[in-house]
């Protein structure tokens, strides 16, 4: 059984704490983390507090915590090669997973990054859409292309926008449900607490509504709450992934 999927099978809520933000510090981040390892399901960190903590750092508290689920977010695009030494970087730091770009492609690209994850055991998420209005620009356009390299690649799982639940839906639709489908774009972006679960993504991706949350803990019980008062108030017509 996956890590992260076991983590809800043992009675954890379907939330990823985004930490993105430097300004914390890392004792407040390790506090969140002891605080709510039991409650949500993991955590995913972003490039700004990687680079500002410095790795080594981030990989302390990814140690000191070696129970909680971790995804390095740092978006990768770039050649196989390199994307390769990032994930091998990634897994050495104690990170259990990864998000890379859909757009760079399979030839060169996420073939060998699919390749280089499942013989490190470090779990890939493949971005198809953004959370963000500009992503109907350029991504959206594309995302029948980056749906089809994901199905031949079978990375872990994908990342949807909670902001456009009808991709959402699209993407579980087209996939199926082998995929571990994790969302942002709830709470501060726009998107209810609940909403994206409802429109068939595993797990919501909750930042600032937490991270900038006076008492982040209570926050983080509250979207769960949130997110089961809205499963049981809608008519949600796909269901989760576990
Ligand atoms: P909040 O808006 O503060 O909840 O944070 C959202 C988190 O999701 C940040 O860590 C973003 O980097 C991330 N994110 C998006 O907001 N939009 C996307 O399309 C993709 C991601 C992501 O890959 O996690």
């Amino acid at each position: 059984m996956n890590k992260l999927l076991n983590r809800v099978l043992e009675g954890r809520g379907r939330v990823l704490i985004a930490i993105d933000d430097p300004s914390l510090s890392v004792e407040k981040f390790k506090s969140i983390v002891l605080r709510t390892k039991d409650v949500v399901a993991g955590y995913k960190i972003g490039i700004p507090y990687i680079l500002s903590h410095g790795l080594s750092v981030t990989a302390s508290v990814i140690r000191e915590f070696s129970d909680a689920y971790f995804i390095a977010d740092l978006k990768l695009a770039d050649i196989d090669a390199v994307m390769s030494l990032t994930a091998k970087i990634t897994k050495a730091a104690g990170f259990d997973g990864v998000i890379a770009h859909g757009f760079v492609g399979f030839d060169g690209g996420l073939d060998g990054l699919v390749k280089t994850c499942n013989e490190i055991n470090v779990d890939l998420y493949v971005l198809v859409s953004m959370s963000h209005p500009g992503s109907t620009e350029i991504y959206d356009s594309v995302i029948d292309k980056v749906l089809k390299i994901v199905d031949f690649l079978k990375p872990k799982g994908v990342v949807a926008p909670a902001t456009r639940p009808e991709i959402i839906k699209y993407v579980r639709t087209r996939l199926g449900s082998s995929y571990i489908l994790i969302s942002p774009g709830v709470g501060v972006q726009g998107a209810e607490f609940g909403s994206a679960l409802c429109f068939g993504a595993d797990f919501e991706i909750v930042g600032r509504a937490i991270t900038k949350a006076e008492d982040p803990v209570k926050a983080a019980e509250s979207v769960i709450k949130a997110q089961s008062q809205y499963l049981s108030s809608h008519k949600c017509l796909i269901g989760g992934h576990a």
